[in-house]
C-alpha cells in the first residue's frame, strides 16, 4: 500500500500490494473463506483499490456508517457522503467473524483484494433508505437496490489489494487517479474542471463545459461515469463513441476525456458531494454541478425526490472543507433568435426557448424522425440512431398467451408466414408445443416449471430480439408475474408486443382439438390449465383477440395492421 502526496487532490490511499506482497497473499488467500463479488461491489472495490475512494482504506465499518447516515462524515470527521458497504448473505457472514480475512473474488474467480473484517452488522435499511436518500419509495433506484438487491449482513475492514477489475473496452480512456494526476503534472494542468455525466452529451452539455472552463480558466476533464448508471440509460458503449465525436469539438490540448468506473446511487444532493471528492481525487479542482445533479427522477406520486438546485446549495456549505471549488450552473437552453445557448434563467423575456429532452430524442430516434442541428452535432446523432434504429429496423417479440386450443399456434403460423413474406427480418416461432419438445422436455406443469419454461421462452426471444430478428412466441403463460419479467427482459432489446389469444374456455374445451379437454375433465391429466390450474388473463395486452369471431387468416391479419400503425414494418402487406 501507498500514499502518494501531489500538488493537488490530497492524498491518495492506493491499496494495491506491491507484486511480491500481493503474490505472498494470493497463496495465503486459497484458504479463506471466499465471496463472489456483486456487478455493484465490482464497481466500488475498483473505486476503492484504485484510491478514487481515498480516504477510505476498506469497506465501512459501523462507526464511519452511522457518522456517514447521520452527519455525512466518517468517524474522524472527514465529509463523506454515501455509505460504501459490503453486503453479503446471512449464511456467509456466519461462516466468517472480526478478524478473518475474506478472500473477494470477481465472477471468473480471480481474487481482487483480502478484506480483513473489523466490523459486521445487520443494518436498518429504512433508516438507511431515509437517511442517505431521504425516501422509502422504492422508484428511487438507490432505494430499489438497497431494499430489493442488497444482501442483508453487511461487513466492514481493510483492504488489501491483489488486482484491479479487469476491462476489455476503451483502454485508451480508462485511468487510475494516480495515473491522471500524472498526466495532469505532465501536461503542467494546475486548474482543471471535471464534467460529470451518464448521458449522451450533446451542444447544450458543451456550452456548460465550455463556459465552466472558461470561467475559471482552467483545462476541463470530461469523466463520463461507464459502471452503473440509472436503470433505462443509454449503455456506455454507445456513449463512449459518442464522446468520442464530441471531443474533436473541443480546442487541442485543453480538454481531456476519462472513464469512471463507478456505481452510481441517484442520491441527488449527497451524491453530488461524493462526486467531487472523488474528481478531488483524481486531481481535478473544480467541478462542474449543474441542475438536478444525479437525480432519480419522480417518486411514485409523480413528485420530485430533491429539487433542481439542492446539490449546488450543499456544496456550497461544505465546499471549503471539501478542497475542490464547484463550478454551479443552470439548465443551459437554446434561444432561437439568438441562435444560442444561454442559462434558462438569463433568457431576455419574449424570446423563444427551446429544448429537447432525453424522452423526447428517444421518441425521435424511434421514429425516424429529425433531430436538429442546433440540438447536437449529426455524427454523434448518427451514433445514436445505430443503437437505437427506427422501429421497423428494430427486433420484436410478439408474446401469445391464451389457454390451450385457443388458436395461439394456428395464429402464430399464419402470422410467420406473413411476415416472412414481407421480410427483412428472420423470423423465428417459439411454440408451445416446439418449445417443449427441444428447450424443456425435462418439465412438467406445476407452477416452477411452467414459469422455468417461460422464462427460458424469454431468454431466447429477447436474444433474437437483440439480434434485430422476430421471435414469435405462444406458449400458455399462465402467470402475470412471469409474463411481466418476460417483458422486462425484452423491451430494452427491441419491441415487446403481448398478444393475448382470449378464446373463451368453453369454446376452447368444446373445440378440443387435442383431446386434451377430456382427458383433464376425466382427471388423467393433472393441473391442466383453465380446468385444474390457473389462467391470469393478461389486463393490458397490447393486441387481444378471441378466434370466436374471426378466422386465423383475420387474427394474423390485425396483428399485421397493428405492426404496421406501431411502426414496426413499413406499409403492412
Ligand atoms: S406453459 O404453462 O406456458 O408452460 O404451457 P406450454 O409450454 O405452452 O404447454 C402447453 C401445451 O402442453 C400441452 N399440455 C398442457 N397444457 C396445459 N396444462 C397441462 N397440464 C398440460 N399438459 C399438456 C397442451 O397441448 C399445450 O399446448 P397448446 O398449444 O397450448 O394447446
Amino acid at each position: 500500500m501507498s500514499s502518494l502526496n501531489e500538488p493537488h487532490g490530497g492524498e491518495l490511499k492506493q491499496l494495491i500490494l506491491s507484486e511480491t506482497d500481493s503474490a505472498a497473499l494470493k497463496e495465503r488467500a486459497l484458504e479463506f473463506e471466499s465471496w463472489d463479488l456483486t456487478e455493484r461491489q465490482l464497481w466500488d472495490i475498483e473505486m476503492l483499490l484504485s484510491g478514487a475512494f481515498s480516504p477510505l482504506e476498506g469497506f465501512m465499518g459501523r462507526a464511519d456508517y452511522d457518522g456517514v447516515l447521520d452527519n455525512m462524515r466518517l468517524a474522524n470527521n472527514t465529509i463523506w457522503t454515501m455509505p460504501i458497504t459490503l453486503d453479503v448473505t446471512e449464511a456467509f457472514a456466519e461462516k466468517v467473524s472480526d478478524g478473518s480475512e475474506i478472500a473477494l473474488r470477481d465472477p471468473e474467480g480471480v481474487i481482487l483484494a483480502v478484506l480483513t473484517i473489523s466490523d459486521k452488522w445487520t443494518p436498518d435499511k429504512k433508516n438507511e433508505a431515509v437517511k442517505v436518500f431521504g425516501s422509502e419509495d422504492t422508484v428511487h433506484p438507490g432505494v430499489n437496490y438497497l431494499f430489493n438487491n442488497a444482501n442483508n449482513v453487511y461487513l466492514g475492514g481493510t483492504l488489501q489489494g491483489l488486482e484491479l477489475p479487469r476491462h476489455y473496452d476503451f483502454r485508451e480512456l480508462r485511468n487510475t487517479p494516480a495515473e491522471l494526476r500524472a498526466k495532469f503534472q505532465k501536461l503542467a494542468w494546475t486548474k482543471i474542471v471535471a464534467f460529470q455525466t451518464r448521458n449522451p452529451m450533446h451542444r447544450a452539455h458543451q456550452e456548460i463545459t465550455f463556459r465552466a472552463a472558461r470561467q475559471v480558466e482552467a483545462n476541463l476533464l470530461i469523466q463520463p461515469v461507464v459502471g452503473m448508471t440509472k436503470p433505462g440509460d443509454v449503455d456506455h458503449y454507445s456513449r463512449i463513441r459518442c464522446y468520442q465525436h464530441l471531443i474533436k469539438q473541443y480546442p487541442e490540448h485543453s480538454t481531456d476525456l476519462s472513464l469512471l468506473p463507478l456505481a452510481m446511487r441517484m442520491g441527488g444532493p449527497r451524491e453530488a458531494i461524493w462526486h467531487a471528492i472523488i474528481r478531488k481525487n483524481y486531481g481535478c479542482t473544480h467541478f462542474i454541478i449543474g441542475r438536478n445533479h444525479a437525480d432519480p427522477g419522480k417518486d411514485s406520486k409523480g413528485n420530485d425526490f430533491y429539487g433542481p438546485y439542492d446539490a449546488q446549495e450543499l456544496m456550497e456549505k461544505l465546499t471549503d472543507e471539501l478542497g475542490i471549488k464547484m463550478v454551479p450552473f443552470q439548465m443551459m437552453v437554446y434561444v432561437k433568435e439568438k441562435a444560442e445557448y444561454m442559462p434558462v434563467e438569463e433568457v431576455p423575456e419574449g424570446l423563444t426557448v427551446m429544448n429537447i429532452s432525453g424522452t423526447e430524442v428517444r421518441r425521435r430516434l424511434a421514429e425516424g424522425l429529425d433531430i436538429p442541428d442546433w440540438f447536437s452535432y449529426s455524427n454523434v446523432v448518427e451514433e445514436l440512431r445505430r443503437t437505437y434504429p427506427p422501429r421497423d429496423q428494430q427486433g420484436f417479440t410478439l408474446f401469445f398467451t391464451g389457454l390451450s386450443g385457443s388458436g395461439k399456434s394456428t395464429i402464430a403460423n399464419a402470422l410467420m408466414a406473413k411476415l416472412m413474406e414481407i421480410g427483412g427480418r428472420s423470423v423465428t416461432l417459439l411454440d408451445g408445443d416446439i418449445v417443449r419438445k427441444n428447450l424443456s422436455s425435462e418439465l412438467g406443469f406445476s407452477k416452477e416449471h411452467r414459469d422455468i419454461n417461460i422464462r427460458r421462452i424469454g431468454f431466447v426471444a429477447a436474444e433474437i430480439t437483440k439480434n434485430g430478428g422476430i421471435a414469435i412466441c405462444a406458449p400458455i403463460a399462465p402467470y402475470t408475474a412471469t409474463r411481466a419479467g418476460v417483458r422486462a427482459d425484452i423491451e430494452p432489446c427491441g419491441g415487446f408486443l403481448e398478444v393475448h389469444i382470449a378464446t373463451s374456455l368453453e369454446v376452447c374445451e368444446s373445440r378440443d382439438r387435442k383431446g386434451l379437454y377430456a382427458l383433464a375433465r376425466a382427471g388423467k391429466i393433472k393441473e391442466f390449465t383453465g380446468i385444474s390450474d390457473p389462467y391470469e388473463a393478461p389486463e393490458n395486452p397490447e393486441i387481444c383477440i378471441d378466434t370466436a369471431d374471426c378466422t386465423p387468416d383475420e387474427a394474423s391479419e390485425q396483428i399485421i395492421l397493428k405492426l404496421d400503425q406501431l411502426g414496426y414494418i413499413k406499409g403492412g402487406k
